[in-house]
């Protein structure tokens, strides 16, 4: 019998979790759970399963190191009954608990299961808030009331006063509070691109990585070559390694892709930060140390800061004032399933192979490549945006509900009708061909637009505009677009419209659920 049963999920490896500051190792037991259901809900890439347990099993170690008693059950335990609630009914028994104390998990979902825990085992349950997060959901809350719009670029401003990073007095460092501008660099050839930070398997990973491919023989991603560090130190290794090596042209180029080069200048440290091994506010603090001590630009420090103490609040902010209606919206009414070539990457677009494949080898693309390749290349064919977030939520060792929910349907597939970004993120190949050198190489042409030669984006982006007219031509950031093809000779729209027509119906598709 112990005083307090205490559930920790696989994103909330912290020792400084609320749920274990409020606790003592000597009146606890602590619950890890690997369950198949988990792994069930959508085909999860190899490498974020492996990566998922052995991060786990490697924060019982810990927590067991620091005192902590903690029943861990493994995913090919024989008694394992597989899912969060039977396996907390197991342990309610083995355990006898007079609370259950939780913090709060990460996704709708989860967080309604452990609500209903109480009246499921007769036990008192309570959440506690994850106070890892820099904004709460309240604070969001109350900054979004009232607001015709709910802008990022606003609230990042508020999250900089409130943590006082890159802030001189009420001024922000640097005279402007966003240097975006400067970050939208592609990358000169010849670039020397510094190798990242990369961790080998130890025992626990060895073993994890035999389990998966055990329990997952079909399912997409590669186990080799596993990378990812599984611990704080190793997390806090790669983040020291980011800092000193890789920060400095971060900014520069943010938005660059590059054949063969999955990760650039990017720090890979989502993975790390969602997990709980890093925690936001550290990692932060350290690119400012960088700014101040070591050189690094500011359109470089304060990018990054934006992106983390910015973005990752801000969506994780939408995702909870809009839940659990959000999911659901399909603003562009699109209802295709999603091309098989996005889980093998046979397709004659170098661009999307390139991110398919890369995706496939790490669980890892960086964000210009989710957003403006395989993102893109989704809305403008018109993908069930519910099938493109199961897609995300399952191939991205970073993506849990909450934060990838809100970049997926609200940020690339606009979904959500312009809540979180104010014009769809649609282009045709001259993007790609701007920021990439994957066109060079491509079988498609990207000048051209209606041949059976011609890059399937140019045709695609005017059949979405103007199959998408009635709802996005009053879009004062879209509307130009209507001038144009409205000046187009009626034969050329026609020819760019059967030519994307043609690319649609041959286009193979399945849904996810099919990969699971
Ligand atoms: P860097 O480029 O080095 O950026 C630094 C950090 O900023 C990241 O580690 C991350 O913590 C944060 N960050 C950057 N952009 C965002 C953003 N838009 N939202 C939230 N945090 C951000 N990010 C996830 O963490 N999980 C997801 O499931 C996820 N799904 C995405 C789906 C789509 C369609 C798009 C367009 C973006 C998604 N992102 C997601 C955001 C972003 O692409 C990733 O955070 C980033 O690519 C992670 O790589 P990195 O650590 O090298 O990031
Ligand atoms: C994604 C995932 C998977 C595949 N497996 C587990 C698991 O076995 N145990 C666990 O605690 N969490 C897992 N997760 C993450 C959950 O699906 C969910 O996203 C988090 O619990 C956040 O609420
Ligand atoms: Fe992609 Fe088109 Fe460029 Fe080919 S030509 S790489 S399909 S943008």
């Amino acid at each position: 019998m112990s005083d307090v049963l205490l559930p920790i999920f696989s994103d909330q490896l912290s020792h400084g979790l609320a749920s274990l500051e409020a606790s003592e190792p000597g009146e606890s037991v602590v619950l890890m759970m690997e369950v198949k259901h988990e792994a069930m809900v959508v085909p999860h890439h190899r490498k974020k399963l492996a990566f998922i347990f052995s991060t786990m099993r490697h924060f019982a170690e810990e927590l067991r190191a620091a005192g902590w008693t903690v029943d861990y059950v493994a995913l090919d335990d024989a008694a394992n009954t597989q899912s969060f609630s039977s396996e907390m009914e197991r342990a309610v028994k083995r355990h006898s608990p007079k609370r259950i104390w939780a913090t709060e998990p990460s996704e709708y979902r989860v967080r309604e299961t452990v609500r209903g825990w109480e009246d499921d085992f007769g036990v008192p349950v309570t959440i506690f808030r994850d106070d890892r997060f820099l904004c709460s959901h309240n604070d969001f809350k109350a900054w979004a009331e009232g607001r015709k719009s709910l802008r990022m670029e606003y609230f990042y401003r508020e999250m900089r006063k409130k943590t006082g990073l890159l802030m001189d007095g009420d001024k922000p460092v640097g005279g402007q509070w966003n240097f975006d501008k400067d970050n939208r660099k592609p990358m000169r050839a010849g670039e020397e691109i510094r190798p990242h930070y990369q961790r080998s398997p130890d025992n626990m990973t060895a073993a994890v990585l035999r389990m998966v491919e055990e329990e997952f023989p079909q399912r997409f991603g590669s186990l080799d070559g596993f990378f990812y560090a599984v611990d704080r130190d190793g997390a806090l290794e790669s983040l020291e390694h980011f800092a000193a090596d890789l920060l400095g042209k971060f900014g520069d180029y943010q938005d660059a892709m590059v054949k063969g080069q999955a990760f650039l200048y990017h720090s890979l440290l989502s993975s790390y930060i969602n997990a709980g091994l890093l925690s936001p506010l550290e990692v932060c603090e350290r690119v400012e140390r960088a700014f101040h001590e070591d050189g690094v630009p500011i359109n470089a420090a304060e990018g990054f800061i934006r992106q983390i103490i910015g973005w990752r609040e801000y969506v994780r902010g939408i995702y909870w004032l809009k839940m659990p209606e959000y999911k659901d919206e399909n603003f562009l009414k699109a209802t295709r399933h999603l091309p098989t070539f996005y889980w093998d990457g046979d397709t004659k677009m170098n661009c999307v192979r390139q991110v398919v494949l890369e995706t496939e080898e790490n669980a890892y693309a960086h964000h210009i490549q989710r957003l403006m390749v395989t993102g893109n290349f989704a809305m403008l064919a018109g993908i069930d945006p519910d099938q493109v977030h199961e897609w995300y939520l399952a191939v991205y060792s970073d993506a849990y509900e909450w934060v990838e929910l809100p970049n997926t349907l609200g940020m690339s597939q606009f979904g959500d009708g312009g809540l979180l970004a104010s014009k769809p993120y649609a282009s045709s190949g001259n993007y790609i061909n701007k920021m990439s050198d994957y066109c060079s190489s491509c079988e498609y042409n990207v000048k051209k637009r209606v041949t059976e030669d011609a890059c399937p984006f140019n045709s695609l982006y005017w059949h979405f505009m103007a199959r998408n007219r009635d709802v996005l031509e009053n879009n004062p950031r879209i509307g130009f677009a209507y001038k144009t093809l409205d000046r187009m000779d009626e034969d050329k729209v026609e020819a760019l419209l059967e030519r994307a027509d043609s690319f649609l119906e041959a286009m193979p598709t399945a849904k996810v659920s099919d990969y699971l």
